[in-house]
């Protein structure tokens, strides 16, 4: 019993079906979390701030991109220990998390897969360690959920290219030294760039007035006639399919993420729930709330071994684009609502930063909107499961 008072939100004893070094990893992270962000994250949060003198520290844990060879100074960690990286920076904030998701699964990852060995040998290490920040470019102003239509062209200019375009709702855009963007060229054909900061005609502007992820760096990209050589694109990447991989990295560590934020705000509500009296006994004793906490408690159960058996998976090479839209899709959905639930238990301290739970339900209507939102999921499991295009 004194156990499990311990650690509530561990209800199944998953903590038992880690291995030494994946345990270690995540209580790494957690310590990293629990002293540099805890603390903090209000005020950034409060003020639309991105830490960004965590960068240095992140990398230094080795997280970014932690799952990549270490051939490239990345950690080399499986994939499990890499959803605990994720799910424990979560429980500090979602746009701590977006950011190592950025720079790991969307910037390291397509320089791994589709770059040349040049592209790998320079700019994986930097990233890796933190000196050097990414962004990935895919939405645009017209075209978020159906990036197929998008307006960004690449055009054939002598030996190189000239990009034109923007992009839009950049997570680290402001920050980034270089950009993965995505252009169609003359042939309709999607192909991938690094365009680095500084290049001429290629400026960012950070949006300034979001009600959600105000501790994260979200920016609009513009290329205006953005030349570049041939050796900037990502020479292995070819179609629609380059970028939807690296979107399926990114929402594996996303389904994992959620479950952090979820612990934090379920955590944050038992204790609370204990302490506060109301008509002469704690809240806790209520009925009411104790069923609220109990189906916050089932649902975040069920999350956790959703995103562990997919680690499993995916460390087998087994996993599916699919699953991974199946645990965005459920596990971001079920985050948001424990997050909801949790606020309303705190009343009226709820809605203040000293408490966490408006934060992160705040920061998670933008995780069930971006890599997908809840519906396009829907679709894509559903076209799974039937063989049948609903999304036209
Ligand atoms: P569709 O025909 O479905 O796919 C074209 C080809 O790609 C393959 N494919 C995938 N491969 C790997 N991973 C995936 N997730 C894949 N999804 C599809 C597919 O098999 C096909 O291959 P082939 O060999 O037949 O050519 O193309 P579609 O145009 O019908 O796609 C529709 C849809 C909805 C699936 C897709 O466009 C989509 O996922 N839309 C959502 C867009 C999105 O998630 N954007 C995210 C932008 S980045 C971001 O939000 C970062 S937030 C910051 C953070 O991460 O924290
Ligand atoms: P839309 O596609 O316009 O969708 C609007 C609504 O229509 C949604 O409810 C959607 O579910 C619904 N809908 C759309 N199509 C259908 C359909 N066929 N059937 C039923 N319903 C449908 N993008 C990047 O490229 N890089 C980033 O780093 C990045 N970071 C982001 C950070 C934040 C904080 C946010 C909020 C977004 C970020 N995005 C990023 C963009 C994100 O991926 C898009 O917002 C997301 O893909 C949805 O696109 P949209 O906003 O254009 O919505």
């Amino acid at each position: 019993m004194e156990e499990l008072l311990a650690r509530p939100a561990d209800y199944y004893m998953l903590d038992g079906l880690l291995s030494d070094d994946e345990r270690l990893t995540r209580d790494t992270v957690r310590r990293f979390v629990d002293r540099e962000v805890l603390p903090h994250i209000g005020g950034w949060w409060l003020r639309g701030e991105f830490p960004r003198h965590l960068v240095r520290q992140l990398g230094d844990l080795g997280v970014l991109g932690a799952n990549l060879p270490s051939e490239y100074g990345a950690a080399g960690i499986n994939n499990v220990a890499y959803g605990l990286i994720l799910q424990e920076l979560e429980r500090g904030d979602s746009g701590l998390r977006s950011f190592a998701s950025v720079q790991g699964s969307l910037v390291m990852y397509p320089i791994y897969a589709y770059g040349s060995e040049t592209q790998r040998r320079y700019w994986l290490p930097r990233l890796a360690s933190g000196e050097a920040i990414g962004c990935f470019g895919l939405t645009e102003p017209s075209a978020g959920s159906d990036p197929a239509a998008m307006q960004t062209r690449a055009r054939r200019r002598g030996n190189g290219w000239e990009l034109t375009g923007s992009k839009m709702w950049i997570t680290s855009g402001s920050l980034a030294d270089v950009a993965v963007v995505w252009a169609k060229d003359d042939s309709g054909e999607i192909l991938g760039f690094l365009v680095e900061r500084g290049t001429p005609g290629f400026t960012a502007h950070e949006l300034k007035t979001k009600a959600s992820m105000r501790a994260s760096d979200t920016s609009e990209l513009v290329f205006d006639g953005v030349r570049l050589e041939d050796d900037a694109r990502l020479p292995d990447a070819k179609g629609l399919k380059a970028p939807l991989s690296c979107l399926t990295q990114a929402r594996y560590g996303i389904a994992w993420g959620a479950v952090g934020a979820a612990t934090a705000c379920f955590e944050e509500a038992l204790g609370y729930a204990r302490d506060r009296v109301a008509f002469g006994r704690p809240i806790a004793a209520t009925q009411i709330i104790q069923a609220r906490l109990v189906d916050m408690l089932t649902e975040l159960t069920k999350a956790q071994f959703l995103v562990y058996r997919l680690g499993q998976l995916k460390d087998q090479g087994l996993m599916r684009h699919t699953q991974v839209s199946l645990a965005k899709r459920n596990n971001v959905r079920v985050a948001l609502e424990i997050a909801r639930a949790a606020r309303s238990i705190l009343g009226a301290y709820g809605i203040t930063i000293e408490y966490h739970a408006m934060r992160h339900s705040a920061n998670l209507e933008s995780v069930d909107t971006y890599e997908g939102t809840y519906d396009i999921h829907t679709l894509i499991l559903g076209r799974d499961l039937t063989g049948l295009n609903a999304f036209g």
